[in-house]
């Protein structure tokens, strides 16, 4: 099958969206809250899921769509059996709302629970990451090197503080040594961007106890592309319809990690 068309549109569909929130950071965010005062959503969350959603129907009806802010439900029957879009509007909600950067916009692209096509897009910085599984992934159009191996000793990894506390994921204990070993602990607040920024040498590892399909569907297929690691913190498969923990890195890193956790 030739994906190219669904890919040309995927990257100029983000970069439009990606624009119109660059834009909408000039006027007043208004914000409101989920599951807790710490989980926020904007109507930008909203309409840019919505944009993605007519988009999709338009051009590929079959297509399904399993969105961060509930475009469609069913992802559960199908995920294995259907040409699916998993897209994160904003991915870094915070960060749009607090910083004003920092926050992506996530699209990816599965067929039969291939992941084929990835696209993160920083529209502060205009960093567009894009990857076509089998021709390569890019950084505005330009080739990203495959990635090579480094040890924790020589790592920066991307690690969210809240899994050095007492939490129901993982025994917080484990994690010491590696923030002890580590080159450096760095959090950027946008698990898309975390995993985009490994692909480029700005990150080499990123460990995290829940995130979601959104959050990380483009990213697995940017990674896996430049022979870096996605996987669960066990070394298995993420599964595409639940949360997972996380462990995205360079090849080699991830096993070495693992070890403090088993
Ligand atoms: P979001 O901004 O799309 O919600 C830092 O908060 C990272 O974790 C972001 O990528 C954020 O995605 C993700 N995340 C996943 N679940 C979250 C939750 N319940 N509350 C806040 N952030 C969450
Ligand atoms: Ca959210
Ligand atoms: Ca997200
Ligand atoms: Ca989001």
């Amino acid at each position: 099958m030739n994906y190219n068309n669904i890919y040309e549109l995927a990257k100029s569909w983000t970069k439009e969206a990606g624009e119109n929130l660059r834009e909408s950071l000039k006027h007043k965010i208004e914000v409101e809250f989920k599951t807790s005062a710490s989980d926020l959503v904007t109507k930008k969350d909203r309409e840019i899921e919505q944009f993605f959603a007519g988009k999709i129907s338009e051009h590929f009806p079959e297509h399904m769509i399993l969105g961060e802010e509930g475009t469609v439900a069913n992802q559960e029957y199908i995920f294995e059996e259907a040409q699916v879009w998993v897209i994160d509007p904003i991915d870094g909600t915070t960060n749009f709302v607090n910083q004003k950067m920092n926050f992506a916009i996530s699209v990816a692209f599965y067929d039969q629970g291939e992941p084929i096509i990835g696209v993160i897009y920083d529209p502060m910085k205009d960093e567009l990451f894009t990857t076509l599984k089998g021709q390569g992934a890019f950084l505005n159009g330009e080739k990203i090197e495959q990635l090579t191996a480094v040890t924790v000793e020589e790592a920066l990894i991307s690690l969210n503080s809240l899994w050095t506390i007492p939490n129901d994921k993982v025994d917080e204990k484990k994690v010491y040594p590696i923030v002890e070993k580590a080159r450096g602990i760095r959090y950027i607040g946008s698990a898309a961007l975390e995993i985009a920024w490994i692909s480029v040498g700005r990150l080499d590892a990123y460990v995290d106890f829940r995130l979601s399909p959104w959050d990380i569907g483009a990213g697995i297929v940017l990674l896996k592309e430049l022979g870096g690691e996605a996987t669960t913190l066990a070394g298995e498969d993420i599964n595409m319809k639940d949360t997972n923990t996380t462990l995205f890195s360079r090849p080699g890193l991830a096993s070495e990690i693992r070890n403090y956790f088993n």
